[in-house]
């Protein structure tokens, strides 16, 4: 079970998967004795983020955050899993440059807005049409998709463990796990 510590970073909508992801392939590394750990909005934007919103330079900040945060379990030796929307292509890449080459690997969680629209599941596609919500990714906000991720997920075909199972896969094959 050696294996280096690394950050897989999901990326992609709301609604798009990539906690459930994340939490489905988290348990996968916990059964094969690996050491890792899930940041997701649940247990940052609630706790360490909570000063910030949703605009273009508090996204920035979420993400360098998350970032030093992130490179502090790759020297405690963990595979960290990152979940958030992370929209930008320059934010993505400031923490591409805060870790040792390999150490991060973007994991682009793909799905349509109108997939991840269909789904809604917390009703904030709804809000956001109705302008309830304002910079809503993928609305009334940009996302930018990744140009060269290591990693796509696609989620609009295929289920959470189907894609969870491709990046057990992946990983394997690239000797990371
Ligand atoms: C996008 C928003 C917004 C706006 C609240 N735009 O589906 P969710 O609820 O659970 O995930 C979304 C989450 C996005 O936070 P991130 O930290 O991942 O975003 S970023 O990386 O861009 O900083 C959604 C909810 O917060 N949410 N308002 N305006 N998502």
């Amino acid at each position: 079970n050696k294996h280096q510590s690394f950050i897989l970073w999901f990326t992609g909508l709301s609604a798009s998967g990539k906690s459930s992801v994340a939490n489905a392939f988290a348990r996968t590394l916990f059964e094969r004795g690996n050491q890792a750990f899930v940041l997701d909005g649940d247990n940052v934007r609630h706790g360490l983020n909570n000063d910030l919103g949703f605009g273009e330079d508090d996204r920035k900040e979420n993400i360098r955050r998350i970032g030093e945060v992130s490179k502090l379990f790759v020297e405690s030796g963990q595979i960290v899993l990152t979940a958030f929307i992370s929209p930008y292509r320059a934010d993505r890449q400031v923490v591409r440059e805060l870790v040792e080459d390999g150490e991060f690997i973007e994991v682009y969680v793909k799905c349509s807005v109108e997939a991840c629209e269909k789904r809604d599941p917390k009703g904030l596609y709804k809000k956001a049409r109705n302008a309830e919500i304002p910079n809503f990714t993928g609305i009334s906000a940009p996302y930018e998709e990744p140009e060269n991720p290591e990693i796509i997920l696609d989620t609009e075909h295929y289920s959470i463990e189907e894609c969870a199972q491709q990046l057990t896969d992946i990983l394997t094959a690239k000797g990371l796990i």
